[in-house]
C-alpha cells in the first residue's frame, strides 16, 4: 500500500511546489522560489493558511521538517506578476515565482501581467482563487453570473493569455494539473503564464495524497539539437550568402547562447544586429555588434538589413518593430534562416527553419562550417565597421551636454548614466519614448544589462520588475527607468520595495505627459490630441498649463528616498549617490525637449500605424499620403 499524507488541496499544492527543481547544463534551481500574494476571500483561508504552514517563523526557521516557501506581499496583482516575470527573466527562466489572488477583481487584475509573461515567453505560475466548485450559495461576493453557462467564472479571461489553464474542481485533479503546470513552466517553447484556478471550497478540502506526489522532481530545461537535414540546408544557405546579417532575439539570452553567438560571429565575420529582447547578445564594443535593428534600430543595422541576402534570425519572433512592418528586408531574393526553438517562429517569413535551442544550433552551425571555410568578404567587413563607427559618433553627440548647468534632455540622462554604470548595472524599461532611445543609444556592457520588455511594452512593468530582478541579483544596481506617465500607471510597488527592503533605483523622467504617443499622434494626423498632462483649456483640449503634479513628493510619500536633479551637474551627483544607496532611491529629473540636431537620431525605418483614409483636417490627409508611400514598400516574403 502506498503511504499517504492528509492535507488540504492548498497545503498539498504549496508542499508540492517546494519540491520542484529545474536543471540545465548541470545548474539546478528551485523552480518556484517564492509566492507573491494579496489576500481576500478566495485565497485567505486556503492558500493563505497553507503558506503560514510553510512560512519562516520568527527566528528564521520553518517548523521542523517543513520546507520553506517564502512569501512576498504585493500591492497590485498585475504588479506582482511583473515582479515574478522580471525575476524569471533575470534567472534565465530557470526559476520563477507564483502569484496568489482572491477571486473576482483580484484574479482579473492578473490578466495584463499574464499576457506580458506569455508574449515574452517568461514563466510565471498564477493561482487565482475561484468561485465555489460545489456552488452552495451562488452568487458569492464578486461572482460573475453568466445566464447561459454555469461553468464560467471571470478566471476564464485568463485562458487566452495562459499557456496552460486548469480549474481544480476536485482535490485529486491537482495531481495531473500540477505536473502539467510544471511541464509548461519549464518548456523552452511553451513557457509563459500558467494558471491553476482554485475554487475556494476545494482549496480547503482535505485529501489523502500519495507521498510520491511530494518527492523532489527535477525538470530538465532541454537544449534541443538541430535536425541533420535542416542543419545541412542551413550550412548551404550560409555558405551561399554574400551579405548575411544575424538578427539576435531574446532567445539568445533565454538559451544563454551569447558566447556561442560571439564565437560564431567571430568565425564567420557576419555582423550581428539585435532586437529589443536580444540587445546585449554581443557587448556593444564587439566589432561585429551593429546595434538595434528595425524601427528603433541604428542606421548601420537597418542599412545592412535593407541589402542583406540572408537574414539569420536567432531566437527572434520577427515583430513589426524588427521588420519595419514588412518593409525592412528589401533586397530582391532575400532569404531567411531561422534558428529558433519554437517551430512557430522558425517558420515565419517563409524561412528555412533550423529548429533548435539557440546555443545548440549556433554550435552545430559553427562546427559544420569551418570545413568549408566561410568568411565575410573584406569589403563587407569594412562597410559595417565604418557604419558602426559613424553611429557611435551619433550616440556621443546625443549623450554630450555642452553646458552642465541646464536641464538635461532624455538622451543626456542616458549619457550621464552611461558614464556611471559598470557591467554590474541592470536597466529596466518597457514603454514610452525610452525604449526607442535605449535601443538606438544604449551601450550594453553585459549580457543581461539591458532589460527592456518590448514584447508587450507594458507601462508600469518597470518598478515591480526591478524588485523581482533585484531579488534575483541582490548585489547588483538595478535601475527602473520610468516616464511620468508610466510612473502614474503603477507607482504602487514602491511600497513593496520599502517593505521588503529591496534597494531598487528609480529614475523618474518628467516631461508632462505621453511624449512618445504625442509624437506618434502628430505623425499620423491626430494632432497630439489627449496626450499631454495639461489643464483643460476653454476649448476642451488639454492645452492649458502643465498639471501641478509633484511626482517626486509622491515617490517620497510612498517611502522612497528622493533626489531631485535640476541640471546635468545635479544629475551626475544624484545618480552617483543613488547608485551607492542601500535603500530604495528615486532620482527625479525634469527633461528638456530635444531638438532634432542634439536629440537622438530619428527612426531609421518605418512602423505601420494605420492613418485615416478620409478626413476633413489637412494634418490627417497629409499623413495619409505619407502612409500610402510606406505601405507600397511592404514586402511579402514567400
Ligand atoms: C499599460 C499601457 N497603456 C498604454 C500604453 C500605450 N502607451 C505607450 S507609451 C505611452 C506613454 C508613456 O508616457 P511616459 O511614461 O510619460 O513616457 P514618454 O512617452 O513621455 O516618454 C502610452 C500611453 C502602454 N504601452 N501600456
Ligand atoms: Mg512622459
Amino acid at each position: 500500500m502506498t503511504s499517504t499524507t492528509r492535507l488540504t488541496v492548498a497545503q498539498a499544492l504549496v508542499r508540492f511546489l517546494t519540491a520542484q527543481y529545474t536543471e540545465r547544463d548541470g545548474e539546478r534551481r528551485r523552480l518556484i522560489g517564492a509566492v507573491w500574494g494579496i489576500f481576500g476571500h478566495g485565497n485567505v483561508a486556503g492558500i493563505g493558511q497553507a503558506l503560514v504552514e510553510h512560512a519562516t517563523v520568527p527566528g528564521g526557521e520553518t517548523s521542523p521538517g517543513v520546507p520553506s516557501m517564502p512569501f512576498h506581499q504585493g500591492r497590485n496583482e498585475q504588479a506582482m506578476v511583473h515582479a515574478a516575470v522580471g525575476h524569471a527573466r533575470q534567472c534565465g527562466r530557470l526559476s520563477t515565482h507564483a502569484v496568489t489572488t482572491s477571486i473576482g477583481p483580484g484574479a482579473t487584475n492578473l490578466v495584463t501581467g499574464a499576457a506580458l509573461a506569455t508574449v515574452n515567453r517568461l514563466p510565471v505560475l498564477l493561482l487565482p482563487g475561484d468561485v465555489f466548485a460545489a456552488r452552495p450559495a451562488d452568487p458569492v461576493l464578486q461572482q460573475l453570473e453568466v445566464p447561459f453557462a454555469g461553468d464560467v467564472s471571470v478566471n476564464d479571461c485568463l485562458r487566452p493569455v495562459s499557456r496552460y489553464f486548469d480549474r481544480i474542481t476536485r482535490p485529486e485533479a491537482l495531481i495531473p494539473a500540477a505536473l502539467q503546470a510544471m511541464r509548461v513552466l519549464t518548456d523552452p517553447v511553451d513557457t509563459g503564464a500558467v494558471t491553476l484556478a482554485l475554487p475556494q471550497d476545494v482549496q480547503a478540502e482535505a485529501y489523502d495524497w500519495p507521498e510520491e506526489f511530494f518527492a523532489e522532481r527535477i525538470w530538465t530545461v532541454r537544449r534541443q539539437a538541430p535536425d541533420a537535414g535542416e542543419l545541412a540546408r542551413a550550412v548551404e544557405a550560409v555558405r551561399a550568402a554574400r551579405r548575411p546579417l544575424i538578427v539576435a532575439g531574446g532567445g539568445v539570452h533565454h538559451s544563454r547562447a551569447e558566447e556561442a553567438l560571439a564565437a560564431f560571429a567571430s568565425a564567420t565575420g557576419i555582423p550581428v544586429a539585435s532586437t529589443q529582447a536580444g540587445k546585449g547578445s554581443l557587448r556593444w564594443d564587439h566589432p561585429q555588434d551593429v546595434g538595434g535593428i528595425g524601427h528603433t534600430g541604428t542606421a548601420t543595422a537597418d542599412a545592412l538589413a535593407r541589402t542583406a541576402d540572408l537574414v539569420i534570425g536567432v531566437g527572434t519572433r520577427y515583430t513589426d518593430f524588427t521588420t519595419a512592418s514588412g518593409t525592412l528586408f528589401a533586397a530582391p531574393g532575400v532569404r531567411f534562416l531561422s534558428l529558433n526553438v519554437a517551430p512557430y517562429d522558425g517558420h515565419k517569413l517563409a524561412g528555412l527553419p533550423l529548429i533548435a535551442d539557440a546555443r545548440a544550433g549556433l554550435e552545430a552551425l559553427a562546427e559544420a562550417l569551418p570545413a568549408h571555410r566561410h568568411r565575410a568578404e573584406p569589403a563587407y567587413v569594412t562597410e559595417y565597421t565604418d557604419g558602426k563607427e559613424r553611429w557611435e559618433h551619433r550616440v556621443d553627440a546625443a549623450y554630450e551636454a555642452e553646458d552642465a548647468d541646464v536641464r538635461p534632455t532624455q538622451a543626456q540622462v542616458l549619457g550621464v548614466l552611461d558614464e556611471l554604470v559598470t557591467e554590474d548595472d541592470i536597466l529596466i524599461n518597457a514603454a514610452g519614448s525610452l525604449p526607442g532611445d535605449l535601443h538606438k543609444l544604449w551601450r550594453a556592457r553585459s549580457r543581461d544589462q539591458y532589460h527592456v520588455e518590448y514584447g508587450y511594452s507594458c507601462m508600469g512593468y518597470e518598478i515591480p520588475a526591478a524588485i523581482g530582478v533585484r531579488m534575483a541579483a541582490p548585489d547588483r544596481p538595478v535601475w527602473a527607468l520610468v516616464g511620468d506617465g508610466t510612473y502614474l500607471m503603477m507607482p504602487t510597488e514602491i511600497v513593496t520595495a520599502v517593505q521588503e527592503g529591496v534597494a531598487i533605483k528609480v529614475i523618474l523622467l518628467q516631461n508632462h505627459g505621453y511624449a512618445s504617443i504625442g509624437g506618434l499622434s502628430e505623425s499620423v494626423g491626430a494632432e497630439r490630441y489627449g496626450t499631454a498632462y495639461r489643464r483643460l483649456a476653454a476649448d476642451r483640449t488639454y492645452t492649458g498649463v502643465p498639471l501641478p503634479l509633484d511626482l517626486a513628493a509622491n515617490a517620497a510619500s510612498l517611502g522612497m528616498r528622493v533626489l531631485r536633479a535640476r541640471t546635468v551637474r545635479d544629475l551626475r551627483a544624484a545618480l552617483a549617490e543613488a547608485r551607492g544607496a542601500d535603500t530604495p532611491t528615486c532620482v527625479y529629473v525634469e527633461t528638456e525637449t530635444a531638438d532634432t540636431v542634439s536629440g537622438p537620431p530619428p527612426a531609421q525605418a518605418w512602423w505601420d500605424v494605420p492613418v485615416a483614409e478620409t478626413a476633413t483636417r489637412p494634418s490627417a490627409v497629409k499623413a495619409r499620403e505619407e502612409y500610402d508611400r510606406h505601405v507600397a514598400a511592404r514586402r511579402r516574403h514567400l
